[in-house]
């Protein structure tokens, strides 16, 4: 058996209970077998797989706070400090209901060679909540964020941790977790990022994963002969990645149809209008149906009613910015009889493996969220540079090194594939090119 078998089979039986975990590492080992067979008796030795697959800490934690009725509600608080060896640790907090160990394992896994893409110094991690904000009254958000932070604040720090945004964590959960963490240790640092612009925040900050999308892909395709201008996007999701990624497609002259949120999607055939949806979602945290109800171009469609989504529509590229597993193989069927040319995952693992694959398959340009969605966490270390140094640059500087990163890490892929037979695989190249910078750095700091 291969060292590569050997370790997913040992990955597989003790982490038996946490299917999302074992996906994002199946991809991850299988991708690096070429680099894995040219130095196995090493990597071996060095048990260099297990390692990287056992986080280096998990913290789990009770997460008590009182809503508005007075009645006490308790959650469940977790970080996992994965991977530290070429930084702090980076990463966000998700806040859903469907939090548990291995959704935020599986994210902090993907971090660590995401990071690594970057070309910055951070490490892996990822943290979290099974709570669930929908519905909650901004003082129940702020009570929340303050028990998650009185407990969080011991196990992190500018040099040791950096927590950021995800899923249900916003400028304002950020907020509140800065205050208490500031309040809590007496020290304003940059201990968070995605902060407001009054406290330490970066300018494109909130704009640089979907940003950072359009620059990726626009680099992916203009390699493979393709203009960005004139194509017609499907988007999923319309939570921060979505919003900013429908806006940077529309600014390179491409045509943006759908967006959708857990409960429906919109179809608008005239193009998604981003200022009304930044009013729904940002403003009034409101459903799409508001959308459709404001805009005569748009259809509503409801997700369980119809059984469709957002990949039932014809369109040249698509880029779900959602969740993990939202984009199955019958999805996969549907886009490529369709036509589609390229995906692009803005958000974390939202295609399955088998999705993945039929997509390669059939020739689909294929980029894997680790690479593709980087452009918010490597402007998220910009943000703890600008802390640093107590300075905070324009949004044209900031944008302009998003820009400059996302085309790299797209040529540090593109690379990587070529230089191990898997010329046009982005998701090898994107294993590989992350990986081989965090293996230097473990087998160089010894055996920790
Ligand atoms: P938001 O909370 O801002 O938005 C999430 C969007 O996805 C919402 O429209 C939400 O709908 C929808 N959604 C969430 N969970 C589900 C679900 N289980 N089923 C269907 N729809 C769902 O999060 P972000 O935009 O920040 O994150 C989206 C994705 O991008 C995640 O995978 C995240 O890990 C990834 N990502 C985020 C980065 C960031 O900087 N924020 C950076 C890199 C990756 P609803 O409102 O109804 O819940
Ligand atoms: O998945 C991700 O990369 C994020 N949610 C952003 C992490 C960060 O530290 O900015």
């Amino acid at each position: 058996m291969s060292y590569v078998d050997e370790v997913l089979a040992k990955v597989k039986e003790k982490n038996a209970s946490e299917p999302e975990f074992l996906q994002a590492v199946e991809e991850v080992l299988d991708s690096l077998r070429p680099v894995i067979e040219a130095n196995e008796e090493e990597y071996k030795k060095q048990a260099l797989l297990e390692r990287l697959c056992e986080p280096e800490r998990q913290i789990k934690f009770r997460v008590p706070w009182v809503d508005d009725n007075g009645q006490v509600q308790v959650n469940t608080g977790y970080r996992v400090q994965f991977n530290s060896a070429i930084g702090p640790y980076k990463g966000g907090i998700r806040l859903h209901p469907s939090v548990y160990i291995g959704i935020i394992k599986f994210l902090g896994f993907e971090q660590i060679f995401k990071n690594s893409l970057t070309g910055l110094a951070i490490g892996g991690g990822k943290g979290g909540s099974d709570f669930d904000p929908k519905g909650k009254s901004d003082m129940e958000i702020m009570r929340f964020c303050q028990s998650f932070m009185t407990e969080l604040f011991r196990h992190i720090g500018a040099d040791t941790d950096v927590p950021a945004g995800d899923i249900g964590t916003g400028g304002r959960e950020i907020g509140y977790m800065f205050g208490q963490y500031k309040r809590l240790r007496n020290s304003f640092e940059g201990v968070l990022t995605g902060k407001g612009l009054a406290f330490g925040g970066s300018l494109a900050r909130t704009e640089a994963t979907g940003y950072g999308l359009l620059y990726l892909t626009r680099e992916m395709l203009k390699t493979n002969g393709i203009d960005i201008a004139g194509k017609t996007i499907c988007v999923s999701g319309a939570g921060n990645v979505a919003i900013y990624a429908i806006q940077k497609a529309q600014q390179l002259g491409a045509k943006v149809v759908t967006c959708s949120d857990s409960t429906g999607w919109i179809y608008d055939k005239e193009g998604i209008d981003v200022a009304l949806l930044k009013e729904i979602k940002e403003v009034k945290r409101a459903r799409l149906d508001a959308y459709a109800a404001a805009r005569p171009s748009a259809e509503y469609h409801d997700k369980k009613a119809e059984g469709s989504n957002v990949w039932d529509i014809k369109c040249d590229i698509a880029l779900p910015c959602a969740t993990q597993n939202e984009l199955g193989i019958d999805d996969a069927k549907t886009l490529v009889a369709n036509g589609v040319t390229a995906v692009a995952e803005g958000a974390n693992m939202p295609t399955t493996l088998e999705a993945t694959e039929y997509f390669q398959k059939n020739g689909v340009l294929f980029a894997p969220g680790k690479a593709a969605n980087a452009g918010g966490v490597a402007t998220s270390a910009l943000e703890m540079s600008q802390n640093s140094e107590r300075l905070s640059w324009s949004f044209e500087e900031v944008d302009q090194k998003l820009e400059q990163i996302m085309v790299n890490i797209f040529r540090n892929l593109d690379a990587a594939a070529k230089k191990y037979g898997f010329e046009g695989n982005y998701v090898v190249g994107a294993n590989i090119a992350g990986f081989e910078k965090v293996a230097e750095a473990m087998l160089a700091e010894g055996i920790v």
